[in-house]
């Protein structure tokens, strides 16, 4: 583990917040605790760690797209320098409905994926805030629905409200915040209770307690304690295709059902779900490594048999908290036999949802949903074979001085070296900053190289970190005019940043073409006359304001 954080030196980290319901927005109300309205004013702006003060009574406005795909300006809030001396920027984006989380469905999780994929270019990272009932369901929908992930994106609640006097809402929801806008880390996660874990792998293990998560299969990819936050690098996992990111939101929720065997459940019974009108996948909970009862002349294994002959795909996931199914006894070996598919280390709420992701793809078959469920998508299941990636433990100057050599070997445009330097130290070099916040993919995107940029995306480095003058790879690499590096950097999902915007449309006057493919143009001179008359009124208005 090591501490791995963003440049101090660079901006602040821009963050937003989407806000489902849950305990942590909730009030009293003569029905019990219910979801309330106007988080960020009623509670946030009031808080001193969520509030920097620099608001005074006037805050800053930040562009958000909201649900209906409108862009609006969002009042925005900003915390006190952290240790890594760096400031979280963030507005909150409310659910028109709040929901407790016992209501949310895939409908709910689309209007998130939605809302992440509307921001994606105007937000480093992303915060939900979710009520903890079904949050390990959410966490799982959304690690398949967002594909390609390159931002962090993390879900949080708590288990007692904001407003109460004794709550885990406030720490929950600044570890998210700091977790967030500090480290690389491109996953759907879950913070609760100072850790930071995979939000496939966790699962809800406390009514009321405030360490309600855990992730029994899986260490946690963060921790933080006392004031630092120690990251596991070795298991965090990045995106290592050149495709750029995308959402699926038509997740086939309808026909997919759970059931979990007990001793003496009838064969009659599990065949009544089985033959449950257009019912395409089961998640069958059974006992320890994977066992269920095969019933008198074997009736059960027949009867799931005849359903898996009938198209319908069958998981076999362990009611044990942590463990995975293996055919090691008889009973395991039938079902395993019978064509049930061995889940392996999957949570329910993973299973469950991924086969609902994998039915809804345009050209699954049952055979092809069966085999991807034994395989990892989004590291929702061990892979023995997974490459480990060790993060080494060096100080900060040994970690500068094999940067200034990589950055080196990347001027020169040797890629046999820069792959040796790479293969030496760590491939999560390839996030790290030097002084100027710049990382080796700042460096490849303007120097003449194509290869090496592409080893570096091939090997999962992120586009959109932020040196400490506000720029993107992307940006740097159209100021050098390099157009197969721009072309090559948004096929892997690059953009711009907002900030990025007004000096890029005036650089786009002089080279159109190579900022076209980053994806500006320059602007027209009627359309120029008019945003500086925008300019001069807002001007004119904040110099009249009380
Ligand atoms: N019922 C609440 C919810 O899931 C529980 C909580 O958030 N602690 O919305």
């Amino acid at each position: 583990m090591e501490n791995h954080h963003l440049s101090s030196s660079a901006p602040e980290s821009q963050v937003l917040i989407i806000m489902t319901g849950g305990t942590i927005c909730m009030q009293r109300s003569p029905a019990g605790f219910v979801p309330a309205r106007g988080f960020q004013e009623t509670c946030l702006a009031k808080i001193p760690s969520f509030n920097d003060g620099s608001a005074g009574p006037h805050m800053p406005m930040k562009v958000v797209v909201d649900a209906s795909g409108e862009t609006k300006s969002y009042p925005s809030l900003r915390t006190p320098p952290s240790l890594y001396e760096r400031q979280v920027r963030y507005t909150v984006l409310e659910f028109e409905e709040l929901l407790d989380s016992s209501s949310i469905d895939s409908k709910g999780w689309a209007e998130i994926a939605q809302a992440v994929y509307n921001n994606y270019t105007l937000f480093d990272a992303f915060v939900v805030l979710h009520g903890t009932d079904s949050l390990a369901y959410t966490c799982s929908a959304l690690s398949f629905m967002l594909q390609e992930l390159g931002k962090p994106v993390i879900l949080t609640g708590s288990q007692a409200p904001m407003l109460e006097l004794q709550n885990d809402a406030s720490d929950n929801l600044l570890g998210s915040l700091v977790v967030a806008g500090h480290f690389m880390i491109p996953e759907v996660c879950l913070y609760f209770n100072y850790k930071l874990f995979r939000g496939n792998r966790a699962t809800k293990v406390a009514a009321s307690d405030f360490a309600a998560f855990d992730s029994p299969n899986a260490p946690p990819l963060a921790v933080t304690t006392s004031m630092r936050t120690l990251v596991n690098w070795d298991l965090v996992r990045r995106p290592t295709s050149l495709e750029h990111f995308s959402i699926r939101t038509n997740l086939d929720t309808s026909h997919v059902a759970c059931l979990r065997i007990f001793p003496g459940i009838q064969p009659e019974m599990v065949d009544a779900v089985l033959r449950l009108d257009g019912l395409r996948g089961l998640v069958l909970e059974t006992f320890g490594a994977g066992n269920a009862p095969g019933g008198k002349d074997n009736a059960m294994t027949k009867v799931l048999a005849s359903a898996i002959q009938r198209g319908i795909v069958i998981v076999n996931i362990t009611q044990c908290l942590s463990g995975h199914v293996s055919p090691v006894y008889a009973p395991g070996m039938t079902l395993f036999r019978a064509g049930v598919v061995a889940g392996q280390d999957m949570t329910t709420e993973a299973a469950l949802t991924k086969m609902a992701y994998l039915l809804a793809q345009p050209e699954s078959t049952p055979e092809s949903v069966a085999k991807e469920m034994a395989v990892s998508h989004r590291g929702e299941l061990t892979n023995h074979s997974q490459t480990v990636f060790r993060h080494p433990d060096g100080a900060l100057s040994a970690r500068l001085t094999a940067l200034t050599a990589l950055g080196y070997a990347i001027a020169q445009g040797d890629l046999e070296k820069v792959k040796e330097q790479v293969q030496a130290e760590n491939i999560w070099i390839l996030n790290d900053a030097d002084y100027s916040g710049n990382t080796p993919v700042h460096i490849a995107a303007h120097s003449p190289s194509l290869e090496i940029l592409r080893y570096f995306l091939l090997q999962g480095a992120s586009v959109h970190l932020r040196n400490s003058a506000g720029r993107t790879p992307l940006f740097l690499a159209a100021s050098a005019g390099l157009s197969e590096h721009v072309v090559l950097l948004r096929k892997s999902g690059a953009h711009l940043h907002g900030d990025e915007r007004p000096v890029a449309e005036m650089q786009a006057r002089q080279r159109p073409g190579v900022w076209a493919q980053a994806g500006v143009r320059a602007k027209t001179l009627k359309e120029r006359e008019q945003d500086e008359a925008e300019d001069w009124s807002w001007t004119t208005m904040a110099g009249s304001a009380p």
